[in-house]
């Protein structure tokens, strides 16, 4: 008899400041509801966020998926480059943290670390950003973040003391 697969909790950051942003997001939870092996179990709030990084960029719209898996994480993370790209995401031709119609990162997988060529997680910038910290902390406030257990809450409470940063606020659609 074959051993269950357990399947794994994880969370995925979407975000879109170029193009239908609405459209983007919408498709992108479509996507990540038709994963092999995996359920959607909720979507935060999205929410209109300041852009952070180079030049002059459109707001964002940003939020927090939480799933469940038994992909692995290098599976998972195909998927997400590849729903990227069916929504018209342009690597070659824009800078680091350029504008993009679909962002979709890896914040969370359980309470794994994971520093693997082209996959690291936690989420390296997970911790520095609002964007992230605050649907994060909506739909999962008291998870535990490896390696030192602190949760969305705790740490974006941190952020916001510390930080004159993205202000954001919720948008409809
Ligand atoms: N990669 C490694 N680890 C991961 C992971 N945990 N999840 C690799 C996803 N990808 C991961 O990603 C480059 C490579 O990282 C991937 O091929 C994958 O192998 P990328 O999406 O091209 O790069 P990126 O998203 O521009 O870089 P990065 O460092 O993830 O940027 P951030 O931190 O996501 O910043 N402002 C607002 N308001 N809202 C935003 O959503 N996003 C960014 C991008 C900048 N400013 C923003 C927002
Ligand atoms: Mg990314």
């Amino acid at each position: 008899m074959k051993t269950p697969i357990t399947p794994t909790d994880c969370f995925i950051a979407l975000g879109s400041n170029l193009g239908d942003r609405h459209a983007h997001i919408r498709a992108a939870v479509e996507s990540l509801t038709q994963l092999p092996g995996t359920e959607l179990i909720r979507v935060s709030t999205i929410i209109e966020t300041e852009p952070v990084g180079p030049g002059e960029q459109d707001r964002y719209l940003n939020g927090v998926a939480r799933m469940r898996t038994t992909l692995s994480p290098q599976e998972l993370l195909r998927h997400l480059l590849r729903i990227e790209l069916e929504r018209g995401r342009d690597r070659a031709n824009s800078p680091r943290w350029g504008s993009r119609t679909l962002d979709l990162d890896l914040l969370l997988l359980d309470d794994r670390v994971i520093d693997e060529h082209g996959l690291t997680v936690p989420h390296p910038r997970l911790r520095e950003r609002l964007f992230v910290l605050e649907p994060l902390a909506e739909i999962a406030p008291d998870w535990r973040l490896p390696p030192d257990g602190r949760t969305p809450r705790d740490l974006l409470d941190l952020l916001r003391r510390g930080t004159t940063g993205a202000s954001v606020r919720p948008t409809n659609g």
